[in-house]
């Protein structure tokens, strides 16, 4: 509300000052007051042209000192790499097309700004001008779209080669609930319409499904490194996305279809809290906290980096915090880990006692 004010002031005070400028101007007694610009007008109007290109590149250089921390740790999955060199790639291009088309469109505004007495030249056309500036982003785009269609196909490809963890990311408002495979790693059958609360079956399973009794259903993603997982997406109401920012990986969850994406970790939670950027990253964000905590602020607590699994398309009212823990760890920790989970057959058990 404050923010809606402050901007109808704003608004209201630039409006009087447009006012108050043109009674100015209607006040004053001109000699020349034509409409057409003169000489004077559009020297300064090629001056600003100057002035805006420096901002745009004064911008453009506050924007990489001040932001550029922000941006995501390496890659923690197998195909990461692939993907951040190929946007990389692509922006390293834009930036210095950017650069170089800004400087010279607002460079000639200037030099070719109108003078008294200046014509412009009659210049039909110049085939091999039109060839160059035709031909050389023809083979930019086409490299990056092909070799975008080859990254896209390669990361993509899901299939049961090599073993694979599969796991199911269900999606409601506004939580996340993964369930593994268990022992024999498939998945049992499950749909929307059997969920029954009063006997625990929140994600629906078919409890005569016998590939259903095995499996583990967990508020916490623990992933072994190295080992591919191949990832099942279910949403119950409406549409939410499954983003793993640190493992380059996003899939939509729809309702009534299930949609999969496929990848392999390959840095534990351990070795990526040393990660310099993370590092850096988790000394930022606690000193912001401790300044809160000095005001008694709530969430102050110090922070530990951990992977997540958040919601990626605006589904409700929490959204904005509906995620999920990932813990990668070694094979060992991660079977630990399952030993102590209950089976989907247990808990139904546990409930009819
Ligand atoms: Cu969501």
């Amino acid at each position: 509300m404050t923010a809606l004010l402050t901007i109808a002031v704003l608004v209201l005070v630039a409006i009087a000052i447009w006012q108050m400028t043109k009674i100015f101007e209607l006040s004053q007694i001109k000699t020349d007051n034509s409409q057409i610009a003169n000489d004077k007008d559009n020297k300064y109007n090629g001056y600003l042209m100057f002035a805006f290109l420096i901002f745009l590149y004064g911008i453009t250089i506050f924007s990489f000192w001040k932001y550029t921390k922000v941006l995501l740790p390496e890659a923690a999955s197998e195909h990461g790499g692939e993907y951040d060199s190929l946007m990389i790639t692509s922006f390293v291009i834009i930036f210095i097309v950017q650069t170089l088309t800004q400087a010279l469109l607002h460079y000639f505004s200037y030099k070719y700004r109108g003078e008294k007495g200046k014509k412009a030249l009659f210049y039909a056309d110049n085939d091999r001008l039109e060839f160059i500036w035709t031909i050389i982003p023809v083979v930019v785009l086409a490299g990056l779209i092909l070799w975008g269609l080859y990254t896209w196909t390669n990361i993509m490809d899901i299939n049961d080669e090599d073993d694979p963890l599969i796991v199911e990311l269900y999606a409601q408002q506004f939580n996340w609930t993964a369930r593994y495979g268990g022992e024999d790693n498939v998945l049992g059958e499950a749909n929307v319409r059997m969920i029954d609360i009063d006997r625990a079956n929140v994600m629906g399973l078919d409890e005569s499904d016998p590939n259903a009794g095995d499996d583990i259903i967990v508020k916490e993603l623990h992933l072994p490194v190295g080992r591919k997982v191949n990832f099942k997406m279910r949403s119950q109401d409406v549409l939410h996305s499954a983003y793993m920012p640190h493992f380059r990986a996003q899939m939509n969850c729809v309702p009534g279809m299930i949609t999969q994406f496929s990848y392999t970790p390959t840095i534990t939670t351990e070795e990526m809290r040393l990660n310099p950027d993370v590092v850096d990253k988790v000394k930022r964000v606690n000193g912001i906290r401790a300044e809160k905590a000095a005001q008694g602020l709530p969430n102050s607590e110090p922070w530990e980096f951990d992977y997540i699994l958040l919601c990626n398309k605006i589904c409700g009212k929490s959204h904005y915090n509906m995620q999920m823990k990932i813990i990668v760890e070694s094979e060992e920790d991660y079977n630990k880990w399952m030993a102590e989970q209950q089976t989907f057959a247990a808990t139904i058990a546990s409930i009819q006692e």
